[in-house]
C-alpha cells in the first residue's frame, strides 16, 4: 500500500514536471487595449485635414453666419490629399467634416449650411464621398471630425440639437464605408450666430450631449471604430492636453473611467488608472489648423517635425498631423515638401536596426524557456516577447553588436496586449571596459525611442529598474540616425538689434537681408547687429565638418520699436512686451478688471494696417480671447479699427495676426474684453504692429 502511494507521488510529480516544461505566458496586468485600440495604435501616424468656410474667410473659427457662396475651391482634388498622405507614410486621414461654424462638407439632409448650397460643383458635390473613394484607392483608413459645437444651428444648446447631431453622425457612419476614428472636439459653447439669435450659449459639458447614448449609436453603426473625445465622457483615446506636438516623457496609456482629468493627467496618463485610454498627439504642420497664405513660410521645418516624431510616436502615442487644405482645394506645395522630407528622414533614421543580428542575453528568462528568451525582442515578430519570471521586476538584457558600432537611438516596445508595465529603465554602453549610462527613462508602452549623442561601443545594456509586474518586451532596436541641423532662432530687440542664436556651438551661421536664400557664401554672423525700419532676414546654420546646412529661418520685422513707450506705466518689466524675446512676458496689474487696456506710443505717426499679439509662451494664463483694437493720433481721440476673437488661442497660443484698413496714427490701444479662463489676468509676450 505504502509503495503504491510512493509510486503515486512520484508519478504525479513527473506529470507536474512535464507541465512545468511548458512555461505559462504572463497573465495580463491591469487594463489592456481592446482590439480596436490595438489596431489604431499600430497605425502610428495619420493625418488631419482642416477645410471649411474658414479657409475662404481666413479664420480659425467661423461664427456660423458666413456666406456659403464663398465655398468654391476651383481645383479640389481628394486624390491629391490621399496621395500626399500615402507618400508621407501615413496610414489614414481624419477629415474635419464640420467645424465649429457648422458648415458641412457633405450634403447633409438636416441642414442647408453645407456644400449643397455652395457654388462648388453647383451644389452637387460631396467631399466626404470623394475622400472615402480616394482613401480606398490609396489603401488609407478614413476618420471624421464632427464638431459638437455648432455656431450655425438655431437649436444649439437645446435638446433638439442632440437629435440633429446624432442624425448627422448616422449619415456619416452609414454612407461612407468603414470609419476608423471619430473625433469630438472639446471647444464648446460660446457666442455664435445660432440661426440668427446671435447670442452666447453655454452648455454643461458633462450632461448636455448625453455621450453614453451617442457612443452606443456609434458602436452599433461602426463596431471597429475608436472614439476620441475631449469634451465629455471618456472615449477610447485621449487628448494629450496640448496642440504643440508632444506628450509627456512619462506616458501611461491609462486613465480613470470617471472623475476629472486635469491637463497634467492628459499629458502623462494615470499610472494606476482603471481604463486603457492611450494618447494621440494632434498638431498642425503650420501654426494654424486652417489655411492662411501668410503661413506659407511657416510650415514646420524638418528638425521641428523630427522633434514632434520623437515626442509623440517615440513616447507611446500616435501622431495626428494636420494639413490645412488651401483655397484651391489642395494641400499646399510647401506642406507636401515638408511631409515628404519628414517621411524620408524617419525612414533613413530607422533603416538599419543594428541590434537585428546581435547576440542577446538576459539576466532572467521566464521559466528558462526559449519561448520567452531575449532573442524574441529581435526576431521581427511583434507577437513574441522576452518575459521574466513572475516575481522579477528588475532585469537586464545585453545586446552584443559583435564589433565597435556607433549609434544614437534606442527603440523598445512592450507587448501591450498584456498591459503597460515598465516604470523605469536605463541604457548603457560598454566604453573602455566600463558601463556608461547613455539615457534613463520612465515608461515604455507601445513604443519608446530615446535619443542621445552618438557613442561607439560593442555592447549595450538595457536595464529595467522598475516595473509594475514582470516586464514583457516585444521589440528592441538600436540605430544610428543621421544628424539634422536645426534652423537658428532670430530675434530683434527693442533697440532694433538683431540677434541670431544657433542651437549648438559647433555650427556657423550665415544670413541675408535682401530676401535671397542664404548659403555658406552669404554674410557670416559674428555678433548682434543694428537694424532700422523694416527688415527681412534669412539665416542658416552650417556644420563646417560635413558641409551640411540647416533649414532656413525667415523673419520679417516691421518698423523698429526703438522709440516705443508703454503709456501710463513706469513698470520696467512691462518692456518685455517689446523686447523681441518670445520667452519673456508681462501681465497687467492684479487689481484691474476687464476691459483692460494696453496703450503704446509709437513715437511718431505710422501708416498702420494691422497688429500682432503673442500670448505668454511660458505660462498658460492671461490669454486674451476677445479684443478691440483702437488707434489715435493724440492719445485722446480713439478710433476702433478692429475687434473680434483670437480663435483657438487657448489650445494653440500662437502669434495672432489681425489686419485692418490702413490709416495714420501714433498711438495704439489693445483692449482685452475677455480672457480664455474668464478671469482678469491679461498677459503679453510680444506686441507689434504691421505697417503699409
Ligand atoms: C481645436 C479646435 O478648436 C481647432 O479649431 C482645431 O479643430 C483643433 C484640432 O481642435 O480644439
Amino acid at each position: 500500500m505504502i509503495r503504491k502511494i510512493i509510486w503515486g507521488i512520484m508519478f504525479s510529480s513527473l506529470l507536474i514536471g512535464t507541465s512545468y516544461a511548458q512555461t505559462l505566458a504572463p497573465k495580463p496586468f491591469g487594463p489592456v487595449p481592446n482590439e480596436n485600440q490595438m489596431k489604431w495604435q499600430e497605425m502610428e501616424y495619420y493625418s488631419f485635414l482642416h477645410f471649411s468656410l474658414n479657409t475662404f474667410t481666413d479664420q480659425e473659427w467661423g461664427n456660423g453666419d458666413e456666406d456659403v457662396k464663398l465655398f468654391n475651391p476651383k481645383d479640389l482634388d481628394c486624390r491629391q490629399w490621399a496621395r500626399v498622405c500615402k507618400e508621407a507614410g501615413m496610414k489614414g486621414i481624419i477629415m474635419v467634416v464640420k467645424h465649429h461654424c457648422g458648415f458641412c462638407l457633405w450634403p447633409s439632409k438636416y441642414t442647408g449650411f453645407s456644400v449643397k448650397n455652395s457654388p462648388w460643383k453647383d451644389g452637387k458635390g460631396d467631399i466626404v464621398r470623394e475622400l472615402a473613394d480616394a482613401c480606398k484607392e490609396y489603401g488609407l483608413k478614413l476618420g471624421i471630425y464632427l464638431s459638437p459645437w455648432d455656431r450655425n444651428s438655431a437649436d444649439y444648446g437645446k435638446p433638439e440639437y442632440i437629435t440633429y447631431f446624432r442624425n448627422q453622425l448616422t449619415e456619416l457612419l452609414t454612407n461612407y464605408g468603414p470609419i476608423f476614428e471619430v473625433w469630438f472636439d472639446g471647444a464648446n459653447g460660446g457666442s455664435g450666430y445660432y440661426g440668427g439669435a446671435r447670442e452666447t450659449r453655454r452648455i454643461d459639458r458633462r450632461t448636455y450631449y448625453d455621450w453614453q447614448n451617442t457612443y452606443k449609436l456609434i458602436r452599433k453603426l461602426q463596431p471597429d471604430i475608436v472614439i476620441w473625445n475631449d469634451g465629455g465622457d471618456r472615449g477610447d483615446l485621449r487628448w494629450v492636453g496640448t496642440e504643440a506636438g508632444y506628450v509627456g516623457e512619462t506616458n501611461w496609456s491609462l486613465l480613470n473611467a470617471t472623475g476629472d482629468v486635469p491637463e497634467d493627467m492628459l499629458r502623462y496618463g494615470v499610472e494606476n488608472g482603471d481604463s486603457w485610454v492611450p494618447g494621440e498627439v494632434n498638431t498642425s504642420i503650420r501654426p494654424g489648423w486652417f489655411y492662411h497664405t501668410y503661413e506659407d513660410n511657416r510650415v514646420k521645418t524638418l528638425p521641428q517635425l523630427m522633434n514632434t516624431y520623437y515626442s509623440s510616436i517615440g513616447r507611446n502615442a500616435t501622431l495626428l498631423l494636420n494639413f490645412p487644405i488651401d483655397t484651391r482645394g489642395l494641400i499646399h506645395e510647401n506642406d507636401i515638401k515638408a511631409s515628404k522630407d519628414f517621411a524620408a528622414a524617419v525612414k533613413e533614421a530607422f533603416a538599419v536596426n543594428l541590434a537585428e543580428k546581435a547576440k542577446v542575453s538576459a539576466s532572467n528568462v521566464r521559466g528558462n524557456s526559449k519561448e520567452f528568451g531575449a532573442e524574441k525582442t529581435i526576431d521581427g515578430n511583434k507577437d513574441t516577447y522576452w518575459a521574466t519570471d513572475d516575481m522579477v521586476i528588475k532585469a537586464s538584457m545585453i545586446v552584443d553588436l559583435g564589433k565597435p558600432t556607433t549609434f544614437n537611438r534606442f527603440l523598445v516596445q512592450e507587448y501591450i496586449r498584456l498591459g503597460q508595465r515598465v516604470k523605469a529603465f536605463t541604457i548603457e554602453a560598454l566604453v573602455d571596459g566600463n558601463w556608461k549610462e547613455l539615457a534613463k527613462a520612465t515608461t515604455i508602452g507601445y513604443k519608446r525611442i530615446l535619443r542621445f549623442p552618438g557613442v561607439k561601443a560593442t555592447q549595450v545594456r538595457f536595464t529595467i529598474t522598475d516595473s509594475k509586474s514582470c516586464p514583457v518586451i516585444s521589440n528592441l532596436g538600436i540605430y544610428n540616425a543621421p544628424q539634422i541641423l536645426t534652423a537658428p532662432a532670430v530675434v530683434r530687440n527693442k533697440s532694433g538689434e538683431i540677434i541670431i542664436i544657433p542651437v549648438d556651438t559647433e555650427s556657423v551661421v550665415y544670413y541675408t537681408l535682401d530676401g535671397s536664400p542664404p548659403t555658406a557664401k552669404s554674410k557670416k554672423y559674428e555678433a548682434p547687429f543694428q537694424t532700422e525700419g523694416k527688415v527681412e532676414l534669412q539665416a542658416i546654420a552650417c556644420d563646417p565638418s560635413s558641409g551640411q546646412s540647416s533649414p532656413v529661418s525667415r523673419e520679417k520685422f516691421d518698423i523698429s520699436r526703438k522709440d516705443w513707450k508703454i503709456v501710463g506705466l513706469e513698470n520696467e518689466t512691462a518692456n518685455r512686451i517689446l523686447d523681441g524675446n518670445p520667452s519673456t512676458a508681462w501681465h497687467q496689474l492684479k487689481d484691474l478688471k476687464m476691459p483692460i487696456d494696453l496703450v503704446i506710443d509709437l513715437g511718431m505717426e505710422q501708416n498702420l494696417c494691422g497688429f500682432r499679439y503673442l500670448p505668454d509662451q511660458m505660462r498658460a494664463t492671461g490669454y486674451i480671447s476677445n479684443y478691440q483694437f483702437y488707434v489715435s493720433k493724440d492719445n485722446s481721440d480713439w478710433k476702433l479699427v478692429d475687434e473680434g476673437e483670437f480663435a483657438n488661442i487657448n489650445n494653440n497660443p500662437e502669434v495672432q495676426i489681425k489686419k485692418f484698413a490702413a490709416l495714420m496714427a501714433r498711438y495704439i490701444k489693445l483692449r482685452a474684453l475677455k480672457n480664455t479662463r474668464g478671469n482678469d489676468d491679461v498677459g503679453y509676450a510680444e506686441i507689434d504692429v504691421i505697417t503699409k
